[in-house]
């Protein structure tokens, strides 16, 4: 008999839609929405496909940011003679660029900056809904906010490469440009100005997290999918009444490395990761150019890189 494979066959129930509960613990059949099924999308995570609220702030979301992808799209079009082939060929390479420095804080026209600053606010707003949209959902079910303010976190970083920093730096031509490689252009040229990046101590916690997280999350992922077989794969019930799938999985890691996190810290481990990757991150960009001018200058100061 074929051994089953956890790794790549994840188990698909299919029944009767699931609309989960509502705040009494009743089942919530009476909710709006004809959820349907597909055995393809059950490879990726539930087979069940709605049914999805869309709300105000889901509209909002949808339409700003509908219309911040077309203002870079159609710039992007424009720049390519209006020829789709063109456009299609140099797709990784064009740009909505924001406008020059001589214009500082104000409004340039529209070839020179505007449509950045039009697309730009549409984006923030899109993104500030989705953010309302998480929140106000997870309201709505009695759950904890971990999921918003997590996003939080990453808006944070998001809002100093775009909004906080050029503020603080007068001028909107600090901004990220729209566009595949142009943004990664961006990137290092931003690390070659100030003397580069690896010396920034914030950059360097935020690689900690980045890297953290991917390998918390491998440990965490391998060791659930390790105890399924004893029933690990159900978390909370494994929180609140523990069984021999955390016993095995916590002697796993204390026979492997002496420590072992818990069932339910583990998940504050990784939330915290996740989130300290872009705070620190942020804090990181924000003291860039506007605190600090050179990394490499800063840390010869500090006495961690040479002097000379
Ligand atoms: C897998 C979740 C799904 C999200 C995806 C991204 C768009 C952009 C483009 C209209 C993990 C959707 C992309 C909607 C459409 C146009 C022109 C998340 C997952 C699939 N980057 N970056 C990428 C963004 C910054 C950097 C890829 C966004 C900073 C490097 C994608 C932002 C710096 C590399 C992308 C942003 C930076 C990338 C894959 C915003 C420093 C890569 C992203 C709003 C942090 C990688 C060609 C991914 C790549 C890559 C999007 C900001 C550096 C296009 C939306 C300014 C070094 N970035 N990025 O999978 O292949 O994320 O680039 O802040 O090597 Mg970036
Ligand atoms: C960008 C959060 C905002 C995104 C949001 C999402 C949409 C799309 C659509 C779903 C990513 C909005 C989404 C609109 C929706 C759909 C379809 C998170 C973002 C809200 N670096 N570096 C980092 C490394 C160098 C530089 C962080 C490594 C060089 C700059 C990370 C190396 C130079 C910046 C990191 C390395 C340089 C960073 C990003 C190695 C370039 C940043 C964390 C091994 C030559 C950013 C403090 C993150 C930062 C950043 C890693 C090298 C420049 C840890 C591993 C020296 C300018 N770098 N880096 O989660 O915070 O980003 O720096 O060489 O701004 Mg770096």
């Amino acid at each position: 008999m074929a051994e089953y494979q956890n790794i790549f066959t994840q188990v698909q129930v299919q029944g009767p839609p699931e609309y989960g509960m509502d705040n009494e613990n009743n089942l919530a059949e009476g909710r709006v929405g004809r959820p349907g099924f597909s055995t393809f999308v059950g490879i990726f995570g539930n087979a069940q496909l709605g049914p999805i609220y869309l709300g105000p702030y889901g509209l909002v979301s949808i339409v700003t940011g509908i219309l911040w992808f077309n203002i870079v799209g159609f710039n992007m079009l424009a720049q390519s003679d209006w020829n789709l082939a063109i456009m299609a060929r140099d797709l990784f390479y064009l740009a909505l660029e924001p406008p020059g420095p001589e214009y500082g804080l104000s409004i340039p026209p529209l070839q020179e900056g505007g449509w950045f600053l039009i697309a730009s606010f549409f984006l923030l707003i899109s993104v500030c809904s989705w953010w309302i949209r998480t929140y106000q959902r997870a309201d709505q079910l009695g759950m904890g906010k971990h999921v918003a303010w997590a996003f939080a976190s990453a808006i944070w970083l998001f809002l100093v490469l775009g909004l906080f920093r050029p503020i603080l730096m007068g001028s909107w031509s600090e901004a990220v440009p729209y566009g595949i490689f142009p943004h990664l252009d961006w990137t290092n040229l931003f690390s070659i100005t100030y003397g580069n990046l690896f010396y920034n101590p914030f950059h360097a916690l935020s690689i900690v997290f980045l890297y953290g997280s991917a390998l918390l999350f491998a440990m965490h992922g391998a060791t659930i999918l390790a105890v399924t077989r004893f029933g690990g794969d159900r978390e909370i019930e494994q929180i609140v009444d523990r069984g021999t799938a955390s016993e095995r999985a916590a002697l796993f890691w204390r026979w492997t490395m002496g420590f072992n996190a818990t069932m339910e810290g583990i998940h504050r481990w990784a939330w915290w990761f996740a989130v300290l990757t872009t705070l620190t991150g942020g804090i990181g960009i924000l003291i860039t150019g506007t605190v600090v001018d050179n990394w490499f200058v800063w840390a010869q100061e500090h006495g961690y890189a040479p002097l000379d």
